[in-house]
Order: C-alpha cells, then structure tokens, then sequence
C-alpha cells in the first residue's frame, strides 16, 4: 500500500471495527439467584452454568435484601397483583446478586435462565431443569441492556466491579 492516506484510513477502520468488536464483548447482565435457589443449594450449579458457557464474571455478593431495594428492583411490577408477595419471597432469605459480562450476555442469559414460568422452560435452561412453579422460579436476569444497566448500578457500587482478564478469553473470542 503505497498511499499513505489510504494506509491511514484502512489502519482506522480496522481499529474501529476491532474495538466496535471488543465493546460488543463487554456487555454486561444482572444475575441473581433467587431465596429458593439459595436454599435449595443450586448456587453452584447456576454459577457453573455460566462460567461453562465462557461468560466472564465481574461481581458477586451474598445478601440478605432488604425490602425497598427489592421494591425498587421489581418496581416496574408494582401495579401486578403478585407484587407484595413477589417482595415477601425475594426477601425469605439471601440472595446471590452477580454481574456477567460477554457477548450478547443479556439476550443468551435470559435464553439460559428459560421461560419466566417453570411451566413453560425447556429442557436444558435453568428454570426447565430445577423449579416447578412461577413463584419459586430460583434466578432473575436482566431483559434488556438497559435494565441490565439499572439493576447493576441498583445492586453494586462502581468498586465492585471487577476489572480482570480471564486466561481463557483468546481461546473464547476469535
Ligand atoms: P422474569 O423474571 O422472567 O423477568 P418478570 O415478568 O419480570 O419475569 O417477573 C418477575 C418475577 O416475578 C418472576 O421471575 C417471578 O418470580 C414473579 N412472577 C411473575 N409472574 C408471576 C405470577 O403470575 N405469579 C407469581 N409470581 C410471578
Ligand atoms: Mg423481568
């Protein structure tokens, strides 16, 4: 390439593209496993989940929530019937709040998580293997990048978030 605009136009466009690409590889979702998950000592098998997929974990506590932040967290149901016995539940005992980063995390996590109804996951999600019921369906995953983007600031604190490589992410991303 002898022209050197053209060399310097192509050197840009190959960097927009690369870090377009990385950006895409750094979305992030808000996981929590629910009371009944915590109980029924399903912690381990949903963190297996989505580390075994190759997604990268960047936040994790362990609490015991306290009903406003619930009533905030759900607040776009607040009007639904099932809402005062959603908070009760969320509340029952500890939770596990997480945060997952990858590509389109948001989208394949609620396709791992399943139906919001137990009744209707399939075979193979989360719901579809450990729970029966929509009121004990054991795990939460944010439905769009933009409540993802809430639920995070809402659950963790900009320090919480973890910054960090994982060995395996040349082996993960092309
Ligand atoms: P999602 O968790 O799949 O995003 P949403 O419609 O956002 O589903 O509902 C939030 C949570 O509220 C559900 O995961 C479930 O625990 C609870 N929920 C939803 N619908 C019902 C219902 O009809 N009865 C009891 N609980 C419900
Ligand atoms: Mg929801």
């Amino acid at each position: 390439m002898k022209n050197p605009t053209l060399m310097i136009a192509s050197l840009l466009a190959f960097y927009s593209l690369f870090s377009f690409a990385m950006a895409a590889n750094k979305e992030r979702t808000f996981i929590m496993v629910k009371p009944d998950g915590v109980q029924r000592g399903l912690v381990g098998k949903i963190i297996e989940r989505f580390e075994q997929k190759g997604f990268k974990l960047v936040a994790m506590k362990f609490v015991w929530a306290q009903k406003d932040l619930l009533e905030k967290h759900y607040a776009d149901l607040s009007s639904r019937p099932f809402f005062p016995g959603l908070v009760n539940y969320m509340n029952s005992g500890p939770v596990v709040p997480m945060v997952w980063e990858g590509l389109n995390v948001v989208k394949t996590g609620r396709q791992m998580l399943g139906a919001t109804n137990p009744a209707d996951s399939l075979p193979g999600t989360i719901r579809g293997d450990f729970c029966i019921q929509v009121g004990r369906n054991i795990i939460h995953g944010s439905d769009a990048v933009e409540s993802a983007e809430k639920e995070i600031a809402l659950w963790f604190n900009e320090k919480e978030l973890v910054s960090w490589a994982p060995a395996a992410k040349d082996w993960i991303y092309e």
